[in-house]
Order: C-alpha cells, then structure tokens, then sequence
C-alpha cells in the first residue's frame, strides 16, 4: 500500500514537472518569436536604408560627373580667358609704347610696363587724345595696326609643316630603309634600348643621331604609358597602375630627309609622369617641360573629360608662341563601342588649335605600321622646327658613320 502512495506521489511530482518544462518552453519559444519578428523589422529596417543611400550614392555619382564637366569647362573658358587677357595687356603696352615714342608725356610720367589700368589711365587722358591726333599721322596708325597683327599672330601656334614636305613618310616600308630598321629589331621583336644604348650601325652606313626630349602629357588612365611602351613596340600593361613618378623610355627612329636623301636616326627619349605625382609634387612638371621639344597631349576616346580637359593641358604645358612640337594623340580608339568624342569634336578642335590628331589602339603586332605615321610626324615637325631655329638653311648634322650630334639648340 505505501509503494502505490509513494508511485502516485512521484507521478504527480513528475506530472508537476512535465507541466513546468512545457510552460517554459512555451515562454521561450513565445520570446524566439518576439526576437524573430523584432530581426525581421531591423532587417527590413536596413534595407531600406541601403537602398536610400544606395539612391544618394547615383545621385551623387551623377551630380559629381555633371560637376566634373563643368569645372573642365570653367578651366577651359579660364585659359582661354587668360590668353585673351594677356593679349590684351600686351597690345594696350604696345600702343603705350607706340604712344610714348610720339609724345613727351610717357617719357615725363613713365608708367610700369604691369601696370596697365596706368597706361590706359595715361590713353583716355584728352591731352594725350590731343597729343595722339596731333603726332599720328595715317601711315603710323597703320604701321601700330600692323604691329598689333604681329603680335597677336605671335601667340597662334606654329602650324606644322604638311605631311612628307621634309621627310619620306613612307621610307620606313621601303626595302631601302630594312637595313636601317634592323638595326632597331632584335630578331622580329622591336629592341629595347637603355638610356646609354644606341644602335650599332657599320661603318659604311652615314648616320647621324640626333636627340629630343618629348613629353607624354594627359589625365590619369588615358593611356600614356601605353603609348610610350607602344612607340618602343613593347607590351602594353592590361592593367592601370598609376604610374608613380617620372619613367623615361628610349626610342631610336630612323627617317630619310625628303631634301638630300640624308637618313637620321631620331633617338626620342619619351618622359612619362604619373598624374598624381605631377600633382601632389610641383618640382616634377618643371622638370619635364625643362628643354622640352615636343610635347604629346593625350586624350582617351572613351573618357569625353579627357578630350574637353585637351586646352587645359596645351595651356598649362606650353606657352603660345613657344617653339616646341605639338601633337595630339586620341587613345583607346580600337574601343570604337565606347566611343565619347565624335569625329566633328575632333574637326573641330583641329579647326580651333590647328594641332595634327593621331589615333592609336588595339594591340601592339610588333611590325611599324601602327606607331609608324606618329614616329614621322614626330620627327618631321621635329626637325622643321630646328630648320626654323636655326635661319632658311636647313641644318645639316655632321656627317659621319655613327656619329651623334646633340638636338639643336632653340633660339
Ligand atoms: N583598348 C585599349 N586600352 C588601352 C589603350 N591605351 C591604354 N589602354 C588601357 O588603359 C589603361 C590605362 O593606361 P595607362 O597607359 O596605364 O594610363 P596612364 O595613367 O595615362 O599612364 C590600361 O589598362 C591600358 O591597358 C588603347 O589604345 N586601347
Ligand atoms: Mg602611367
């Protein structure tokens, strides 16, 4: 009798239990369901806001190429607006001039040649009106209009001379030109040439070398240091790395004086500096534009902020009426797909600068074909400008097998 009274208390006891553990599972599972509800909220919560900044992010991305556009197009009208204001300080100190040379009173009251509110202060005054009317006759008017012409044309750039008027543009396809160009190969493969190494050449062969420094200029990812391991017909990297300070490349060009058949080694030694170093260093462009002779504004087909960003860069790397070689290079042209700048841009801005356009992409084949119109025209505007520097003759390098004559000097 006692062992059942003591079964049924301990099946109540158990019972007793049962009953507990089923409450707190209960009570638990009630809380995993308020927390289930309460992650799902904080969730939804997120995502919305994800998707809200993911929102002000496009709208930020958009507002920041709209702004990017525009500030080009402030630091184009700025340069612009520079070259007319220099122009228009210049040709207010000329007519000064001209003014003082007819008069006693510039000579009287000198005015600063900077201080152009003076000069013009010192023309609208009416006794210098009278002097003016008085002293100038038709003929100086016309000869001050005439220096004025002269010196606006001074600050036009230099146009450069027509395609094949001095070199034989297509030589380098010859078969009179292989021997000359096999000195530059190493078996098929274009050879890659230290800053100390030049081409062995036999002594039979009459060359010259000559040298220029040329600066590869243009936005960051436009693609100069492919250009200048294509013009050495080296590989171009796949990817972008900016590059991280000045990088220099040798390339030696042989080309056949359209004149006394006299063939040149042109030996073009490319500078290349990162866009940000130029930045963030301000010794780096100084040194790159030192004893500059041709300069390589690169603009990429697919990046439109490159091409309008061209006149920045003409104006902050040359001075108008400077004596260096210009030329333009698109890049990125094999992406036609992508394409941002029109044929008409580029008329255009041929029209306005009056700079040659080339056009460059795709892979690097090894032969000359692709890098070769560049490499000439880049030698023959090269060349004219020295024949320019140097008076009406022509220079002509000593001759002499192998023998290397320094670029010439600019006057
Ligand atoms: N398809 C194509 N890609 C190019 C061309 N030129 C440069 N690139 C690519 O553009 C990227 C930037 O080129 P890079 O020369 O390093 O630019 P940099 O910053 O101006 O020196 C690299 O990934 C190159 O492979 C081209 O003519 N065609
Ligand atoms: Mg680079």
């Amino acid at each position: 009798m006692s062992r059942f009274k003591t079964l049924v208390l301990a099946r109540e006891h158990l019972r007793k239990l049962t009953h507990q553990g089923q409450e707190k599972i209960r009570e638990a599972r009630a809380h995993l369901d308020s927390l289930t509800k309460e992650s799902s909220d904080v969730k939804m919560h997120l995502t919305s806001t994800t998707a809200q900044y993911q929102r002000q992010l496009d709208e930020a991305q958009q507002n920041l190429m709209h702004w990017e556009r525009t500030w080009s197009s402030i630091q184009k009208t700025a340069a612009e607006q520079t070259i007319f204001f220099g122009k228009t300080r210049m040709a207010c100190l000329n007519l000064y001039r001209n003014v003082c040379e007819r008069s006693q009173i510039g000579r009287q009251n000198p005015v600063h040649p900077e201080d152009t509110d003076g000069q013009l202060a010192m023309e609208n005054t009416s006794r210098f009106d009278e002097v003016i009317k008085k002293n100038t006759t038709r003929a100086q008017v016309v000869s001050m209009s005439r220096e004025n012409a002269e010196l606006e044309a001074s600050f036009r750039m230099v146009p450069p001379p027509p395609p094949g008027s001095v070199i034989l543009i297509d030589w380098y396809r010859s078969a009179d030109s292989k021997e000359y160009f096999n000195r530059i190969k190493n078996k098929k493969q274009r050879r890659l040439f230290g800053l100390l190494e030049a081409p062995v050449l036999p002594p039979h062969l009459s060359v010259d070398i000559v040298r220029y420094k040329v600066f590869i200029s243009g936005k960051s990812g436009v693609g100069k240091t492919a250009l200048a391991a294509r013009l050495a017909g080296l590989d171009i990297p796949n990817m972008h790395y900016e590059t991280t300070g000045i990088e220099t490349t040798v390339v030696f060009w042989p080309v056949k004086l359209r004149d006394n058949g006299q063939v040149l080694f042109f030996r073009l030694q490319l500078w290349d500096c990162g866009e940000n170093a130029l930045r963030r260093f301000d010794h780096l462009l100084p040194s790159c534009k030192e004893q500059v002779d041709a300069i390589l504004f690169l603009f990429s087909f697919t990046d439109r902020a490159s091409f309008e960003d061209l006149s920045n860069q003409i104006a902050r790397s040359s001075e108008p009426s400077d004596n260096i070689v210009k030329l333009v290079v698109g890049t990125k042209f094999d992406l036609f797909m992508h394409t941002d700048v029109t044929d008409q841009d580029v008329r255009k801005f041929q029209e306005v600068w009056g700079l040659p356009v080339f056009r460059t992409g795709a892979d690097v084949v090894g032969g000359f074909g692709e890098v070769g119109p560049l490499l000439n025209a880049l030698a023959e505007g090269l060349w004219h400008q020295d024949c320019l520097a140097v008076g009406a003759a022509r220079p002509s390098p000593v001759t002499g097998p192998g023998t290397e004559t320094g670029s010439m000097t600019r006057t």
